[in-house]
C-alpha cells in the first residue's frame, strides 16, 4: 500500500484533468511575452490579488528573492519573522544573492510593530539600514497561523511611518483566504509585492506568482531573467495553474478540516501543539526526540517531517483523504512516546 505522505502540501501529483489541460495549453515563447496562458494565468492572479501585474516564476523561492531584490540594495537590513521561509529555506539566497542582511523578529514566525521598532537600524554610518519588512501568511513554521488582522496592520503602519517597503511572501495565502473568508485582495493590499504559489496546496506540480504594481514587476522581470528564470513554452505550467484556481482552491477548507482531526488525535493522545491547526499544517512537539518518531511512523506507512529536536510537522492535502488522515492520525497517535 502506498504510505500517507503528510511531510508537505508539494507532495500533490497533477490530477489527470490538470494534466489534460497542460496538455492542452496553447503556448508561445514566454521570453518574448508571447504565450497565451502564461499571459492569461498573469492576468488572472493580479486580478485575484488586487495587484496591477504579475509575473510567472518557476518556485516560491524565487518569486521571494526576486521580490528582496528588487526591493533593496546590497547592505540593506530586511526584517523578517522567526522561522521565516525567506531567512531559514531559500539557501541563503537574501545574503548571496541580494548582499541584504535578515534581522529576525518576534516569535514563533509572527511578530508585532513593537519588536520591529527594537530592530530597526536608521540610515546612519553604522547600521545596515532597514528597508524592507518581509511577512508570511499563513505561516509554515508556526504551524500555518493566519495573521491576526489588528497584529498585522500595526505593523504596516510601523512600516509605512517608517518609510518602508513590504514583502508578503503569500506561499499559502489561499489558504489564508478560505480559512478567514476574507478576500484574497484584501489579504494583499498592504504589501508592496506579494508572492502566490502553485505548488502547494492548490495542487499544481510547479510554478508561483509575484505581484506587485506595473514598474515592480517590470523590474522584477528583469531580475527573473538575471536568475535563469525564463520560460519558453511555460503554457503548460501555467494551464496547471489556472486549473487549479478552477478547481483547487474552494476544497482548501476540506484540508483544514482534515488538519483539525489529526491535531485533535494527536492532542488527545499526548502530543503538544504549540499553534493549534488554522489551516492545513499541524506542528506538534513530543516528549521524545523527531528522528525515531520520523522513521517509525514511515515504516507504519506515514510520511512525516522532523522540524526540530522533539518537534514533527503533517501537513494535509488534495492527495490524502479523510480516511487517508484518520488512519494516519491512528497511526501518528498510536507511535507517540509516553
Ligand atoms: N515550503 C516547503 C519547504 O521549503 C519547507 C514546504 O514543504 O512547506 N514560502 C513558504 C511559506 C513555503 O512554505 C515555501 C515552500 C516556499 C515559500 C518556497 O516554495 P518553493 O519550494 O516553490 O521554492
Amino acid at each position: 500500500m502506498l504510505p500517507i505522505d503528510l511531510r508537505s502540501d508539494t507532495v500533490t501529483r497533477p490530477s489527470a484533468g490538470m494534466r489534460a489541460a497542460m496538455a492542452a495549453a496553447d503556448v508561445g515563447d514566454d521570453v518574448y511575452g508571447e504565450d497565451p496562458t502564461v499571459n492569461a494565468l498573469q492576468a488572472r492572479v493580479a486580478t485575484l490579488v488586487g495587484k496591477p501585474a504579475a509575473l510567472f516564476v518557476p518556485s516560491g523561492s524565487m518569486a521571494n528573492q526576486t521580490c528582496i531584490k528588487a526591493h533593496t540594495s546590497p547592505g540593506d537590513d530586511v526584517l523578517c519573522g522567526d522561522g521565516a521561509h525567506v531567512m531559514l529555506y531559500e539557501s541563503g539566497a537574501a545574503g548571496a544573492l541580494s548582499g541584504v542582511q535578515l534581522t529576525v523578529v518576534g516569535q514563533g514566525g509572527l511578530f508585532d510593530a513593537e519588536g520591529c521598532e527594537a530592530a530597526f537600524k536608521p540610515d546612519n554610518h553604522h547600521h545596515a539600514p532597514t528597508r524592507l519588512v518581509c511577512l508570511e501568511n499563513t505561516h509554515n513554521r508556526g504551524g500555518g497561523r493566519v495573521w491576526p488582522r489588528a497584529q498585522l496592520a500595526g505593523v504596516v503602519e510601523w512600516a509605512r511611518r517608517r518609510g518602508l517597503r513590504l514583502h508578503l511572501d503569500g506561499a499559502r495565502l489561499w489558504n489564508a483566504h478560505v480559512a478567514t473568508g476574507v478576500p484574497l485582495a484584501e489579504l494583499a493590499a498592504p504589501f508592496d509585492s506579494v508572492s502566490v504559489c502553485l505548488s502547494k496546496g492548490l495542487g499544481a506540480p510547479v510554478g508561483s506568482l509575484l505581484c506587485g504594481d506595473v514598474a515592480f514587476v517590470h523590474r522584477a522581470h528583469r531580475i527573473r531573467k538575471m536568475l535563469g528564470g525564463g520560460m519558453r513554452q511555460a503554457g503548460v505550467l501555467a494551464a496547471a495553474g489556472l486549473f487549479a484556481l478552477d478547481h483547487n482552491l474552494a476544497r482548501l477548507g476540506d484540508d483544514h478540516a482534515r488538519a483539525k482531526l489529526l491535531a485533535e488525535r494527536l492532542s488527545a493522545a499526548g502530543a503538544g501543539l504549540p499553534y493549534g491547526a488554522e489551516t492545513n499544517i499541524v506542528i506538534f512537539d513530543l516528549s521524545g526526540p523527531a528522528a525515531p518518531f520520523v522513521e517509525a511512523s514511515r515504516a507504519a506507512g506515514v510520511l512525516v517531517n522532523a522540524v526540530g529536536p522533539s518537534r514533527v510537522r503533517a501537513v494535509t492535502h488534495l492527495d490524502v483523504d479523510r480516511d487517508a488522515v484518520t488512519r494516519a492520525a491512528e497511526v501518528l497517535a498510536g507511535l507517540l512516546p509516553r
